[in-house]
Order: structure tokens, then sequence, then C-alpha cells
């Protein structure tokens, strides 16, 4: 029996040995964990103490849970409760725009395991929104194994106004600079466009002073040469020649009125000029009717001039006056298919003027050697003239051997038709005979008014023969000239006629002059209307023998 409680005793010592062994650790092992879990408590607690005085809010997020954790600062400013914010609660809260965009980062980051930083909207207890700058970071065990997510929330509304503030003064600033900026540009532009203009204009205008420089040289040059013209025909030679490098853009010609005035005819053209005839109404030209320049613009049927083509280009006329009287015109053609411009207009008036005064001073001259060599009431060559002429003609004739004729005629009784008739019906009498002289002879014989009623002819290459038959025929035809004044019959006129010839009867003016008025002298006393060859019928044979071929001229 004590055997038996002896290992009974044993046994429960063993037992509770065996207990002693295994409880004992257990025990310890459940405080510890109490100990732990109340160590945690205390830590959450102190946690949530904290970030409840932080100013900002806190929260902590779990991945797949969303947010376990969110201090009173969240309350405080959005006016949602904790608990409603939990989870995905706070979604309520953010701004509709920025929600997807909150969503997307933050699922980023929870894949990620990456901090995130991003600002959105709030809405705060009044109702409105607040910015606020939102940072989450995620928290790891020590085996560096995610636990959960910590973030903060801080409003930046302020700041974000300030910034915007400052972003909006930056943005005007730059919009006012860029304005300021732009205005200037185009200013540059426009001045750089308007300095291009300008110099443009500078060239041109540079070119035209050029152009007109250089017209205004050849116009003096071809004043200069006019001024020396002793003829039309030289005028409008210069003209042509000088119009083309004055006007190289133009065709032209001039158109002159005949001595009636009743018809224009062309005198000079250059450049090709073409007209549709070389005659023309004086009407057929509106610069003659209105007696000022006529343009007329390409293919305008206004008032066109009847003298040139209606060409495919522009074309102008000038009248051209001489001492105030139109004498012509002046008609340019263009060959290119524009108008002509004022400053050409005006330098053509300009060159027409020095036209006209050219054949001005060229009529002018002429009008005044005619007075000098001309005698007025006739308009036959006066006798200084014959003189000249005589001079020349017989060392002509005595140089080419050639036979000169001279008749000296004198009017039958002049004296007494005078008488009878009046003085004013003798000097129709001397008109008449003097065109009736004209008409007898040939175009090269000098026909002039000696004196009074004495007239000499110089035949120039005549003969002896030639001489005697054409003062025959002079005698003869006057007879049958019926004179009449005032258209009356004023009787007959009859001429006395003295012949004489180069070289039987001189070989100078003064010979022959005083040869022929001896013939003259006879032929009055043997009866006058007849005509005397120079003294005896030897004479006459001398003549005759002299002015024949080979004959030997005194020289
Ligand atoms: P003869 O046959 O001898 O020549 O006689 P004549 O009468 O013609 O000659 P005389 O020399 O005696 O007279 C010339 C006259 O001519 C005198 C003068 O009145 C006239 N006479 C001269 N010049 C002019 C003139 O310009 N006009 C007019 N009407 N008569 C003139
Ligand atoms: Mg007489
Ligand atoms: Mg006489």
């Amino acid at each position: 029996m004590a055997l038996r409680e002896t290992h009974t005793y044993e046994a429960l010592v063993l037992v509770a040995i065996s207990l002693a062994v295994v409880i004992g650790p257990v025990v310890k092992l459940l405080a510890m964990r109490r100990a732990l879990a109340q160590s945690l408590l205390e830590g959450e607690a102190h946690f949530r103490k904290l970030a409840d005085a932080l100013p900002e809010m806190v929260w902590t997020a779990v991945s797949g849970r969303g947010i376990d954790y969110m201090n009173q600062r969240w309350c405080e400013l959005t006016g949602q409760p904790v608990e409603q914010a939990l989870g995905f609660g706070w979604k309520e809260v953010i701004h509709p725009d920025d929600l997807a965009v909150a969503l997307q980062s933050w699922e980023k980051s929870r894949q990620s395991g990456i901090a995130s930083e991003m600002e959105y909207r709030l809405r705060s207890r009044d109702g409105g929104y607040r910015w606020h700058l939102v940072r989450a970071r995620v928290m790891r065990d020590s085996s560096g194994a995610m636990i959960k997510w910590i973030g903060t929330n801080t409003d930046i509304e302020d700041r974000r106004h300030t910034q915007q503030g400052l972003e909006d003064q930056i943005k005007q600033h730059t919009a006012d600079l860029m304005e300021a900026n732009a205005r200037l540009e185009t200013e540059m532009r426009q001045r750089a466009l308007a300095q291009q203009e300008l110099n443009q204009q500078n060239e041109r205008m540079l070119k035209e002073l050029t152009r007109r420089s250089r017209r205004a040289t050849l116009l003096a040059k071809m004043a200069e040469l006019l001024q020396s013209c002793a003829d039309l025909k030289d005028v409008f030679s210069i003209v042509a020649g000088m119009a083309p490098k004055v006007f190289p853009e133009f065709r032209g010609t001039i158109l002159l009125l005949n001595s009636s005035r009743k018809m224009l005819e062309m005198a000079v053209q250059w450049s090709d000029c073409q007209l549709p005839a070389p005659v023309f109404d004086p009407q057929d030209c509106w610069a003659l009717r209105t007696g000022h320049v006529h343009v007329v613009p390409a293919g305008d049927l206004t008032a066109p001039c009847a003298h040139t083509h209606a060409g495919k280009y522009a074309y102008f006329c000038v009248p051209l006056l001489s001492q105030g009287e139109a004498v012509g015109i002046l008609h340019f053609q263009l060959s290119q298919p524009r108008e002509p411009v004022e400053s050409e207009l005006s330098f053509s008036s300009t060159f027409a003027e020095q036209i006209g005064l050219s054949i001005a001073n060229i009529r002018l001259r002429e009008a005044l050697r005619n007075q000098s060599i001309r005698d007025p009431l006739t308009t036959l060559y006066n006798r200084r003239y014959l003189e000249e002429t005589m001079e020349r003609e017989t060392r002509r004739a005595v140089r080419a051997e050639h036979g000169l004729g001279v008749l000296v005629l004198d009017l039958d009784h002049f004296k007494t038709f005078n008488d009878t008739y009046g003085h004013e019906a003798g000097d129709a009498v001397l008109r008449e005979f003097a065109s009736f002289l004209s008409r007898s002879v040939r175009a090269e014989d000098i026909v002039c008014r000696y004196g009074g009623e004495e007239f000499v002819v110089v035949l120039p290459m005549a003969d002896i023969d030639a001489s005697q038959a054409r003062a025959e025929r002079i005698c003869a035809k006057l007879r049958e000239l019926p004179v009449l004044h005032r258209g009356r019959s004023v009787g007959k006129v009859t001429v006395s006629v003295g012949v004489a010839v180069l070289p039987a009867n001189g070989t100078s003016p003064k010979e022959l002059l005083e040869a022929a008025d001896a013939a003259l002298y006879r032929a009055k006393r043997e009866g006058r209307d007849r005509v005397m060859l120079v003294e005896g019928p030897a004479s006459v044979a001398v003549a005759r023998e002299a002015g024949a071929p080979g004959a030997t001229f005194a020289k």
C-alpha cells in the first residue's frame, strides 16, 4: 500500500513537473501577447493623439479597404463625420472634376507602392471647395512588406490663390509683353514697309528726275540746233532725230497745215509712225479743233482723231503754234499698253512749243528775206536779188561754157496808161504783167522787177535763138492778153524787149544788162512792141556763132 502511495505521489510530482514544464511557457507567452497587444493599443492611441494634434488632415489607408483612419481635422474642415469618410466615403467630398484623377493617382500608388503627391479640391463646411495638397507614403514592416498607407492633406487654397494671383500676374505681364512685342513687330514691319516704299519712291523719283533731266538736256540741245536751221527741211530732220531720244516709248509725226490752211499734210514721221493717209482735213484732229492737247486712251471712242488708226494703244496730239496761230500738230502714238503720264504730256507740249517757235522763226526769216529780195507790188524778185543772182549765174555759165540770155522788158507808154486809167490801174497792170511773165518762162529762169515798169528775165543755158524766141513769145502773148481793172477792160498793154546773150554781148552782169538795155532802147526807137537783139546784123551773127557749140568764151 505504501508502495502504491509512493508511486502515486511520484506520478503526481511528475505530472506537476510536466505541467510546470508545459504550462509555464504558455502562460509566459500569453502574458507577452497581452503585453504586446497592450503596447500596440497604447501605440495606436499615441499615434491618434499625435495625429489629432496636427493642423493637417492625417489618414491611413489599407490596400483594398480604403481609409481606415482619419483624424478629427477631416470633419472640422469638410464637415463630413470621420465614420462616413472611412473606406471610400471620402469620395463624396472630393470635387467631381478632380475625382477621376484622384482615384487614378491613388490606384497607381497602390499598385507601385511609390509615394504619391497630388492636388485636388475638397468640399468645405461652408459648401465651397478648397484646394488640398495630398501626400501619401507607404508603411512597411521589418521584412519590407507593405502594411498600410499614411497620408496628409494640407489646405493650399490660400497659397494657390497667391500662386494663381502671381501666375495670373505673370500671365498678364507675359500677355502684355507679347502684345507690346506684337505691336512693336507690327510697327517695325510697317516701318520697314514704309521705308521700302520710301526707297522705291525715291528710286522712282530719281529715275524720273534723271529721265527729266536727260530730256531737258536733249530739249536744250534740240533748241540750240533748231536755232541754226535755215529752212523747215532742217527743222524736221532735227525733230525726227531728237524725238525718239526724248520720247523713246512714242512713235510720232508732224502734220502741217498747207498755205491755204485747208489741208493737213504729213511733214515728217519717226519710229515708224503709221497714218492711214498723208493728207487730212484739219477737222480730223481734235487738238486743232480745240486748240489744246488731245489725249485718246486705248479703245476710247469718245473723240477719236480721224487722221490716225484707232490703234490698240493710246495716242495724243499737241497743237503746233507759230506766233499764236496753229500751223499743224505734233502727233504721238504710244508703243506700250499704258496711258501717257502728266509729265510726258507737259514735256511734249514744251517739245511742240520748240518746234512751233522754230517754224515761226523760219517763216519770219523767210518773210524777212522775201522782203529784202522781193518786190512788194508784184512779188517778183527785186533788183538787188537780180544782181546777186546774175553774178552767180554768169560765173556758172562762163565756167560751164553755157549760154545765158538776158531780156530787159519795158512796158510801152506806161505813163500815158497811168494818166488815162489812174495809178491804181497801173499797179494792177504791173501785177498782172508780173504774173504773166512768170508763167511765160521756165521754172529755172529768173524774173525780176528791175524798177518802175521795167523787168529783167535771166534765162540760164539759153543761147541767142532761144532767148529771142522766148522774148518774141512774150511780146506776142501779151498782145492777146486782155487787161481788166475792177472788171472793166483797160485796153491793151505792149512791151519792148532788148535781148543780150553771154558770151557774145558780155560775160559780166553789167555788160549784159547794158547791152540788153541798148537793144531795148533801139526797140523803143523803132516803134515799141518788139524784140531787139544787140545792135547790127553782124553782132547777131557774132552772137550766133559765139553761142554755137565749140565757141570760144571770153574769160
Ligand atoms: P515808154 O514807152 O518810152 O517806156 O514810155 P513810158 O511812158 O512807159 O515811159 P516813162 O519812163 O516816160 O514813164 C514810165 C512811167 O511808169 C512813169 C511812172 O508813172 C510809171 N510807173 C513807174 N513805176 C510805177 C508804179 O509802181 N506804179 C504805177 N502805176 N506806175 C509806175
Ligand atoms: Mg515804159
Ligand atoms: Mg521805163
